[in-house]
């Protein structure tokens, strides 16, 4: 082979931009005023904005589009802490993720004002105390105006999550909810609210409709345990039916289930095989794959979603990091679920971090 001529290499040197003169002006546009701000592109070193993809830290819901929020409790897990850690290790891997959304070429801190709100503060040790802790600060964003995304801890912080925003739009809310588990049991024994029976109590509580709720990649041991979702009405998928029908169809039916009323988004990461996701408290094999769980999360735009949440991630389980590094990019496909769907629907302002 020849050396490039003069030519060739005068083309490829006409190509050759100054850093931050991006082919997409909105991206250069977002970089200049976000860095001067003090958001960092490179994110090995100390972070100024320490949050959720260096959202801004905020304790108020004021003026606020979407609020992300740590619940670090694990507390109503049955058999296994850890997930107490959750909201910590995926503020960490959130540094491999954003701020541009792969598939969509949205920016969320363009499209909306996004905090991190930090984690909610406990005011006791025991389970219901903390719930009520959960349920004030989403009662209290709600009431603000915020959609809320909520980083477990364990799937007990759910029904906080669902009191207080139930509570604030006065209104029960229609659910899409990825999980291995229907999490619809009976309570036997001790707490009536736990990680396993928190969709049952959701809809004797009125937070949710039933009939408008679809459960999807479920699996596993505890089949037995769901009667409830079959006899109150819940759609249940099971994670062979997503395999078998494909995403495209499980995406129809859930959308054809929730309808155009306002929706919640739970996704429990165990919904993931077990092979991608074990730091979680419940892992299971057989079940879903990454690209399912984000084409559902994308396939949910346009919906009514008010909120969404991430749960079950379990550091101490995660010994290589895969878990916690997979379940930081399902978090950044939840918020930018939120912000397409809350910038469609009324005038937002951008994040600002100072
Ligand atoms: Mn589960």
């Amino acid at each position: 082979m020849a050396k490039l001529t003069e030519q060739q290499l005068a083309k490829y040197r006409a190509m050759d931009r100054p850093a931050f003169d991006f082919a997409e002006p909105g991206v250069t546009v977002f970089f200049e005023r976000a860095a001067e701000q003090g958001y960092n592109l490179d994110t090995t070193g100390f972070l100024q904005h320490p949050g959720f993809f260096q959202a801004p830290h905020r304790r108020s819901g004021e003026g606020v589009d979407i609020a992300m929020v740590g619940s670090p409790l694990d507390l109503g897990a049955i058999g296994l802490a850890g997930t107490r850690h959750g909201p910590q290790a995926v503020r960490e891997w959130s540094r491999n993720y954003g701020p541009i959304n792969d598939s969509t070429g949205q920016i969320p801190f363009e499209q909306c004002s996004v905090i991190d709100f930090g984690d909610v503060e406990w005011s006791a040790t025991d389970l219901q105390t903390r719930l009520n802790d959960i349920y004030q600060v989403f009662a209290a964003l709600g009431q603000a105006g915020c959609a809320t995304l909520n980083c477990g801890g364990e799937h007990t912080t759910t029904f906080g999550c669902l009191k207080g925003l139930s509570e604030a739009h006065d209104d029960s809310f229609g659910v899409i909810h990825i999980d291995a588990h229907c999490d619809t049991m009976a309570s036997w024994g001790g707490d009536v609210v736990n990680d396993g029976s928190i969709f049952r109590q959701a809809v004797l509580n009125g937070f949710i409709d039933p009939e408008r709720t679809v459960q999807i990649g479920i699996r596993g041991r505890s089949n037995f345990l769901w009667e409830f979702s079959h006899d109150s009405g819940m759609t249940v998928i099971t994670a062979d039916e997503v395999f078998e029908k494909g995403t495209a169809y499980v995406i129809d039916k859930a959308r054809e289930v929730v309808g155009k009323d306002k929706t919640y988004f739970s996704l429990d990461v165990d919904g993931l095989d077990s092979n991608y996701m074990m730091g979680t408290t419940g892992p299971e094999p057989f079940g879903l794959n990454p690209r399912q769980v984000r084409d559902i999360i994308l396939g949910a735009r346009g919906l009514n979603i008010i909120g969404a949440d991430m749960v079950e991630m379990n550091p101490n389980r995660d010994s290589d990091g895969k878990s916690g590094h997979l379940a930081a990019a399902l978090f950044f496909e939840l918020l930018c679920l939120l912000a397409d769907v809350r910038s469609e629907q009324q005038s937002c302002g951008a994040t600002h971090w100072t």
